[in-house]
């Protein structure tokens, strides 16, 4: 049952360059704001306009250059729209009726421009004062007989600001639950980075890359996520060092790029290859692959001490680490056949990788959540931070780890204390500056907070941005969470999944964002945010605001926090009529933030500083730990491995290019070569053929996991693509019903979206599939 394959045609041009170029201008188009928006896209990253609200990439200070990419384009067309959802549209739609609706059609209706409130009994939402919005929020919060039956979440795009703000009012009330969009993103970089060198953040500088002699770059896809990062990839290149990419698919955006702001490249249409090195390990093989390259590098050292040189960097070992006898110990125990077979590189390729490794005076290894999100996350990222202490990689010029980090403000929001495990400093900080003494006991992170919903211990959750109903796994099991809950609040700039779930009670409270200007009592606000490389920088919105019922993030963390604690610790509407007073705080409490007020007036911000950097290794010996694990047997966690058969495949969930996370742009994935279509599963063709399938028949994914719950989605379309055989890719949110909520990381909690067990059943149309929109 063959059917046509239209949705697809392999892209053959260069990442970036004119296909970039004719996107942006389309979504210029689509934003019915074309005008205004043009204007606000030259603001993007200048030292007096906004951060981008796209990814966490940094910027090399330079005024003259135009900073946005094609995606950075899409993300402030998509918030700078003049639609509108109002009490009026939601006059028109029920909520049912919403929810029959897709993610895209949500989103699409415009910016949420006044608080609502659920009406159960007429299935629509009503306008509601912002008053009495928080006023109800406040009585509910105040009703409750413990304080940890509140959840708040967090997703990356708040700002220091915002987020200072609303850790300060939950801990006043007295509760840790912080589940933070980080638990699903790169919790296990911040765990490992922690657990090993003793800050959980990379320890590059942008200018890091002009050193570098090689960058490896692992399990990420920056054509589409950091297409910014490409730019300082193909100077890499240019100047001659190394870069070797180890992704499970051949990711375009890697193998060519060509800058859409050099017109001569464009002219001749010529595009230089960027990688010296391209690795299609299979999903979950990195850590196979790290351990394969350590076990040549001792078979370099042995023979480089032969004649008395050295391949290690004995100095740095002796003087910055411990634990590596051990570790190099566990290497040499392990296979050659064991590491092949898990990397699904051959002996070869991980030599090559090696060698270019020890040949490179500085090394730069970055990766994003082809890392994180599997079972053992946080092993394979202790195996990186081992390979690169042999050579002295960490703490020295044009070296060092460097975790790409997601959302625009995710790193920041964590430095400002959204933390469900606050360190003690922390802790004793905020008591002195604020006189009462926070919540000692740790709270709950996202997989937490789904189970304790579930099992009735939080009833009421509030949302700082983001869609947690799409973005979270098993979609089945969290809906039924957040509809046991006795309240759900949304501080929202758009219409999203998370607001058609509501508890019994259901309030949307509509926000800036950061295109947007934010007024206030004492004037024109700015926030601030920190990108990938600790760099802290202003913020500031150029455009008026659609509409005067929207409020600052900070304001309104600050209306809930007045509602429900009055003037404790701190007069919350004072601090909100000028930030300055709100960096005041966060100058006191958080460590590398005084005079921040005055610093942040540079031009391209200040750098907050990295102890690993210096060499300063903040764990408990003083020294850099390298820690060993054993190679797992298999990379799925023990619940599903007894159930696996020969038709099992690994399915990673990814982005396409026409979205941002659970925000769906359009439906085309240019680079992939996809049209107009979503409910894709890239295969490799021999796996298409073995299983006895057609390339673009629909298929059924089913997961495998042993609590007996049928988890499965229908409708999806086979094409052929360069993937390890046994391995499978499709889109993330739909794919999330397929992750069961107990599959999430070793230390990390972190679901594991990139390495879940699959089969697959031809699907007839008749057949009883969920329908991806209805969740
Ligand atoms: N335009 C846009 N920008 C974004 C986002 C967005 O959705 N859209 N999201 C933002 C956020 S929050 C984040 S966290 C980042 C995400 O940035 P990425 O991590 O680049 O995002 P993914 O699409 O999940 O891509 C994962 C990549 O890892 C590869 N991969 C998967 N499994 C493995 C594996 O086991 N080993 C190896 N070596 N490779 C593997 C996949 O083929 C894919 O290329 O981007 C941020 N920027
Ligand atoms: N299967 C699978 N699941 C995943 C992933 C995966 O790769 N695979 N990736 C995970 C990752 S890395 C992440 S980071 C999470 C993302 O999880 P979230 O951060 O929760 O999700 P987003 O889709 O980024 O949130 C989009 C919504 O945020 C709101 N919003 C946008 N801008 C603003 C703003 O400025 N302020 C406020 N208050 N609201 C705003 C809008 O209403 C929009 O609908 O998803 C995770 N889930
Ligand atoms: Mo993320």
């Amino acid at each position: 049952m063959s059917k046509k394959t239209d949705f697809y045609t392999p892209y053959k041009g260069p990442a970036g360059g004119w296909g970039a170029l004719q996107s942006t201008t389309k979504h210029w188009l689509k934003s019915e704001n074309a005008v205004r928006n043009i204007h606000t896209l030259l603001k993007t990253n200048q030292p007096h306009g906004f951060d981008c609200p796209g990814c966490a990439w940094g910027e090399k200070h330079d005024p003259a250059k135009i900073r946005f990419c094609e995606n950075g384009a899409k993300a402030v067309n998509w918030e700078a729209t003049s639609r509108k959802v109002d009490a009026a549209f939601m006059a028109e739609h029920s909520v049912s009726w919403l929810n029959t609706q897709s993610d895209y059609f949500l989103e699409y209706q415009g910016r949420l421009t006044e608080p609502l409130r659920y009406n159960r009994e007429t299935d629509h939402y009503e306008a509601i004062s912002w008053e009495d919005a928080y006023r109800h929020i406040g009585d509910t919060l105040k009703k409750q007989a413990d304080p940890n039956t509140v959840a708040f979440y967090t997703s990356g795009r708040a700002s220091n600001e915002a987020a200072f703000l609303y850790q300060l009012f939950a801990r006043a009330y007295g509760t840790n639950n912080f589940p933070d969009c980080s638990n699903m993103c790169h919790e296990a970089s911040g765990y490992a980075l922690t657990s090993s060198i003793g800050i959980g953040k990379g320890t590059v500088e942008i200018d890091d890359f002009e050193r570098a002699d090689a960058v490896f770059v692992f399990g990420q896809n920056p054509g589409t996520n950091h297409p910014r990062m490409l730019e300082t990839l193909k100077e890499v290149v240019q100047r001659g060092a190394q870069l070797l990419t180890f992704n499970t698919l051949r990711e375009r955006g890697l193998e060519r790029f060509q800058n859409p702001q050099s017109p001569v490249e464009m002219l001749t249409n010529g595009s230089k290859p960027t990688n010296t090195g391209y690795f299609c390990p299979k999903i979950g093989g990195d850590m196979a692959v790290v351990r394969g390259m350590v076990k040549v590098l001792i078979d370099l050292e042995a023979a480089a001490q032969q004649e008395g040189k050295a391949v290690f960097d004995h100095d740095f070992i002796k003087q910055h680490t411990q634990g590596l006898d051990a570790y190099l110990e566990q290497v040499k125990q392990t296979s050659w056949q064991d590491i092949i077979a898990q990397s699904g590189l051959s002996k070869e390729d991980i030599t090559h990788a090696a060698n270019v490794y020890a040949q490179a005076e500085n090394v730069i290894l970055t990766w994003a959540m082809g890392i994180t999100q599997h079972h053992h996350s946080v092993a394979t990222i202790h195996e990186m931070v081992n390979l690169m202490a042999l050579r002295g990689n960490l703490g020295k010029p044009g070296a060092g780890v460097c975790p790409v980090r997601g959302h625009s403000n995710v790193q920041g929001d964590r430095t400002m204390g959204i933390n469900e495990r606050p360190s003690q400093a922390f802790l004793d900080a905020l008591e002195k500056r604020f006189h009462f003494t926070p919540p000692q006991e740790h709270g709950l992170a996202v997989v937490d907070t789904i189970r304790a919903m579930r099992d009735g211990k939080v009833g009421v959750f509030i949302a700082l941005g983001g869609n947690f109903a799409a973005a979270t796994p098993d979609t089945q099991a969290t809906v039924q969470a957040l509809k046991q809950c006795q309240l759900t609040v949304q501080i929202s700039t758009k219409l999203n999944r998370s607001h058609l779930i509501t508890g019994t009670e259901a309030i949307i409270l509509p926000c800036l964002g950061r295109t947007d200007i934010d007024h206030q009592a004492k004037g024109q606000q700015k926030v601030t945010v920190e990108d990938s490389f600790s760099m802290i920088h202003a913020s500031g919105g150029v455009l008026e605001p659609l509409s005067k019922e929207q409020k600052s993030e900070p304001a309104i963390v600050a209306g809930i926090a007045a509602a429900t604690l009055g003037n404790f610790p701190i007069d919350w509407n004072e601090v909100v009529s000028d930030y300055d007073l709100i960096r005041e705080h966060i100058a006191a409490v958080v460590p590398g933030f005084n005079d921040f007020n005055q610093r942040i007036l540079q031009d391209g911000g200040f750098y907050l500083g990295n102890s690993a950097r210096e060499r300063n290794w903040k764990t408990p010996s003083g020294k850099a730990i390298c820690h060993s694990h054993v190679l797992p047997e298999s990379i799925l966690p023990k619940r599903a491995q007894d159930l696996l058969s020969d038709k099992t495949l690994i399915l990673q969930t990814l982005r396409s290019h026409d979205q941002y996370n659970t925000t769906i742009y359009g439906m085309n994935d240019r680079y992939r070569g996809i049209k107009g279509e979503r409910k894709v599963v890239f295969i490799n063709p021999a796996d298409i053929q073995r299983l006895g399938f057609e390339e673009g028949q629909s298929v059924t994914l089913r997961s495998i996991w042993d609590d007996g719950v049928e988890r499965k989605i229908s409708g999806f379309k086979l094409v052929p693509y360069s993937i390890p055989a046994g391995n499978i890719a499709a889109y993330y949110p739909e794919t999330n019903p397929l992750v069961p909520l107990d599959s999430h990381g070793e230390f990390s909690n972190t679901p594991t979206s990139k390495s879940i067990a699959i089969e697959l059943e031809a699907y007839e149309e008749e057949s009883n599939g969920i329908a991806v929109a209805a969740v």
